[in-house]
């Protein structure tokens, strides 16, 4: 078993026995599945309107993505080496196919603004050579403009990319916003390709002094001896061999190491939010009874409303098990936003994926009866684990210094793997 491997099975152990640690639970399981799937996310990532769709429809040699002259991505989008097929994923676990005619609906800031049908990703299929060794290229939104989402977005997804193309254009010096965004990647991505684009606008002599100029400048930032650039022109298709033709090698011949180095670095983020968790734990452990009894009735108002909801919701779709199932994801979403809210800690639900496209019959479909027990069990669980988490009906002083011991084990075990992963 590989190193990182060990770390995770450790980290797995610690976390199960945990109830404030399921988050962090579910992102180490995560972990172990990329290990054991060797299989590398490449993400183009970069300032807004830097040509990155343009970049990812050049590698793929037709056009997926779209481009314009104004924000355009709003939405991740991921693609892979199969047959031609394209799904969308919304926040609450709903997944629909749709054609690849159909993307743009879901992935353009200028249909879905600011996206308001709460895509969480889109995911693609094309038979693309580039896609064959296995690698999954992302588009990402850009960074810096003044659709906040987008930067959201990206960001978020940096910490599940393994290795980055991180893109710059000639049209425009690195600025501060590319820095800062150089920066927070280097917390999660172990490998980095730097490419700069659009060198089509230029004449020789001025892309030269851009690319020396930068060259200097990111070797500095990546605290590297010197940097290789990638000058291309994603839009006449020049220089693109040489890049693509980087990363393949990487994938066939050093996907192991990328991969352990991207995970090492994904861990070490997991172990400071389980200690950072552990800390918002400790300090709503201090609340007084009071102050809980007033959070706790709040909640039993949202549990009240919840329920009130899923009535009224379950009639219209009384027949449809796939539309109660993604309903009851919202509630779920609804809840932890609640609890976070609320009591300051993250709670966390796995949320099944819901194929809306799907029949019932290919399901094991819930009927209204099952909704409404399943929703009736949400509440009397959340409830029942919000009293167990904070232990405010404990009067036998001996356990809660069980558990306080306990917990300083943790923090202590946390803080020996996040310097040992810091080395
Ligand atoms: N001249 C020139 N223009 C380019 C090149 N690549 C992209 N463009 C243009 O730059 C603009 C932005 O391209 P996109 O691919 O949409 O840029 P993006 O980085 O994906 O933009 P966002 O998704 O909004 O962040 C479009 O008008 C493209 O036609 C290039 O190599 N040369
Ligand atoms: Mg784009």
């Amino acid at each position: 078993m590989s190193e990182m491997m060990e770390r995770v099975k450790q980290l797995e152990t610690l976390f199960e026995k945990y109830e404030i640690t399921a988050s962090e639970l579910a992102q180490v399981r995560l972990l172990e599945e990329k290990l054991n799937k060797q299989e590398m996310t490449v993400s183009v990532i970069g300032q807004f309107k830097r040509g990155k769709s343009t970049l990812v429809n050049g590698i793929l040699g037709e056009k997926v993505m779209p481009v314009g002259i104004v924000p355009v991505t709003a939405v991740v989008t991921t693609v892979k080496y199969g047959e031609r097929g394209a799904r969308v994923h919304f926040e609450n676990g709903a997944v629909i196919d749709t054609s690849f005619e159909g993307i743009s609906q879901y992935i353009n800031e200028q249909e879905n603004c600011d996206n308001h049908l709460g895509v969480s990703k889109v995911e693609l299929f094309v038979p693309a050579d580039f896609l064959k060794t296995g690698i999954t290229l992302v588009d990402t939104p850009g960074v810096g403009s003044v659709h906040q989402k987008n930067t959201e977005a990206a960001t978020a997804f940096v910490k599940e990319s393994d290795a980055v193309i991180f893109l710059l254009s000639v049209d425009s010096p690195i600025n501060s916003i590319e820095t800062d965004f150089l920066a927070q990647t280097r917390e999660f991505a172990s490998k980095f390709y730097f490419a700069v684009n659009k060198a089509d606008v230029v004449d020789e002599d001025d892309l030269e002094d851009y690319l020396s100029y930068c060259r200097r400048l990111i070797a500095k930032l990546m605290e590297a001896s010197d940097i290789h650039l990638f000058a291309v022109s994603a839009k006449k298709k020049t220089g693109l061999d040489d890049l693509t033709e980087a990363v393949e090698k990487d994938c066939l011949q050093r996907a192991g190491e990328i991969l352990e180095g991207s995970v090492k670095l994904k861990l070490r983020d997991v172990v400071s939010s389980a200690l950072t968790q552990i800390t918002l734990y400790r300090t709503a452990l201090n609340m007084t009874g009071e102050e809980f009894e007033e959070k706790f009735a709040v909640m039993n108002a949202c549990f009240e409303a919840v329920k009130e909801e899923a009535a009224a919701f379950g009639q219209e779709f009384a027949k449809n098990g796939n539309m109660l199932q993604a309903q009851l994801n919202n509630f779920k979403n609804q809840l932890s936003d609640k609890v976070q809210e609320l009591f300051g800690i993250e709670y966390h639900y796995d949320l099944p994926v819901v194929d809306l496209g799907a029949t019932d019959a290919a399901h094991d479909a819930l009927d209204k009866i099952v909704f409404d027990r399943q929703v009736e069990e949400l509440c009397r669980e959340l409830s029942g684990t919000l009293n167990t988490i904070f232990m405010y009906r404990e009067e036998n002083a001996y356990t809660v210094v069980r558990r306080i011991n306990d917990l300083n084990r943790l923090v202590r075990s946390l803080a020996k793997i996040r310097t040992e992963l810091s080395e």
